[in-house]
């Protein structure tokens, strides 16, 4: 028999490289997407199934993380053995824009889930798989952030993540469920959304190269992270739902860069090197050198300038995660390191873009160019 698991945010970055890795395993995949104005599954178009062949093995639902009743039914039709709950505003800078509802996704949505699984009866049948987060750490306690170290949350979404990780334990421990959290370090791929920084960066870069964009603004390039690669991390969510004992792990890397060396890394990848100057506001980055004739920049141009609208009112400055007991306890690996990641966005950015380029300079409509 095939265990069946259903994935909140299946149309995320997480959960269509998630999907992909539990449909290998041979498992019926369930997951939850919302109702929008325009198609939102392109992440998981590759792995769509028509509704009027038998025996699929990837069903989606509409639904949302604010509404009990829908996550109850599907719950007790889908009867899951996993439960990987990846839904979230994920977006930490928008959390001050929409605060409340932040609350009610990322927060009451891991209860209501939670409360599901406790009211169908399924605690023993259900295990849990909870999206936590590194932001959780915040304000910097301890290097490196560990299963240990104390929570300090800087945003409305860290805030509403730190009650799901707490609803989580606290069901564990009341219930006896199968519940867990995954504290997981940031994680980048092709497919990570086109506002987050790297992607931005990547996107950004592809563009500045191929002479269809003139600058990158950025916030605060200061900021330093522990970037990982999804694909990796996603394995990882499914070991800790395999093990005897239900617990909490850090998934990270354990190396940490800053922004701007992110913004070197990438402009490296097509053949550019950058030059800093100034500080703060001020600081701006110039074309040094470009060793790749397929790019045609000039020497000397202002390519990233600073806009403080990209500033949070309060900044997460410092992460980086010590993986030590996912290492020995899951025996998870990474396979992919900084410079495989960022070799693996900008591959897959230039090409998006060069189409791109090619469809606009036949006088057809482009990508569309926000942000
Ligand atoms: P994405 O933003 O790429 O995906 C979020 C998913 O949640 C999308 O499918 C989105 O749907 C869905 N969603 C948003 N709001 C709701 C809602 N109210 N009801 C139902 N679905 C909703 O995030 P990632 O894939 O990067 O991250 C997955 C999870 O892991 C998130 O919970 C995130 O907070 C957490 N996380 C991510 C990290 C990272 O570095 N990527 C690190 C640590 C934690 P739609 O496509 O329609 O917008
Ligand atoms: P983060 O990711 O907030 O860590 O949350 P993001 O890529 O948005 O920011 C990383 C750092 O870069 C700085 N920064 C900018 N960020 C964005 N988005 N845009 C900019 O122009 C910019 N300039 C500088 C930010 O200030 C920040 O310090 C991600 C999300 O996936 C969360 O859901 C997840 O929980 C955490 O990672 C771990």
């Amino acid at each position: 028999m095939s265990k069946v698991a259903l994935i909140t945010g299946i149309t995320g970055q997480d959960g269509a490289y998630l999907a992909e890795f539990l449909l290998k395993k041979g498992y019926i995949v369930h997951g939850i997407k919302r109702r929008s104005s325009l198609f939102n599954t392109d992440r998981i178009d590759h792995l769509y199934q028509d509704p009027h062949v038998e025996n699929r093995n990837l069903i989606l639902h509409y639904g949302d993380l604010t509404d009990s009743m829908n996550l109850t039914r599907i719950i007790q039709e889908v009867q899951p053995d996993e439960i990987y709950n990846l839904a979230a505003m994920s977006h930490v800078k928008v959390s001050f824009d929409t605060p409340e509802y932040t609350a009610n996704a990322d927060g009451l949505g891991t209860l209501r889930i939670l409360e599901a699984i406790r009211l169908l009866g399924l605690s023993e049948k259900t295990r849990v798989y909870q999206a936590s987060t590194s932001e959780l750490y915040g304000l910097v306690q301890e290097v490196p952030q560990k299963e240990t170290t104390p929570f300090y949350p800087r945003s409305p979404y860290a805030v509403a993540k730190m009650y799901a990780y707490w609803i989580t334990v606290n069901y564990r421990e009341a219930y006896n469920m199968y519940a867990c959290n995954g504290i997981l370090f940031n994680h980048e791929s092709p497919l990570r959304g086109e506002t987050f920084v790297t992607r931005k960066i990547t996107r950004a870069v592809s563009k500045i190269a191929l002479g269809m964009q003139d600058c990158l603004y950025l916030g605060n390039m200061d900021a330093k992270r522990d970037w990982g690669h999804a694909k990796d991390y996603i394995k990882a969510m499914w070991l800790i739902l395999q093990q005897d004992q239900a617990e909490d792990y850090v998934i990270a890397t354990g190396v940490t860069t800053t922004v701007r060396d992110f913004v070197k890394m990438s402009f490296a990848e097509v053949g550019i090197e950058l030059e800093f100057k100034g500080e703060g506001e001020q600081e701006v980055a110039i074309i040094k050198a470009c060793s790749n004739p397929e790019f045609q920049v000039a020497i000397g141009t202002e390519v990233v300038k600073v806009d403080p609208a990209y500033y949070r009112p309060t900044e997460v400055e410092l992460l980086i995660g010590d993986p030590t007991k996912s290492k020995e306890k899951l025996g998870w690996e990474p396979e992919y390191d900084l410079a495989g990641l960022v070799k693996d966005m900008m591959a897959s950015d230039v090409n998006l873009i060069q189409k791109d380029k090619y469809l606009r300079d036949g006088g057809y409509e482009t990508l569309n160019y926000f942000e």
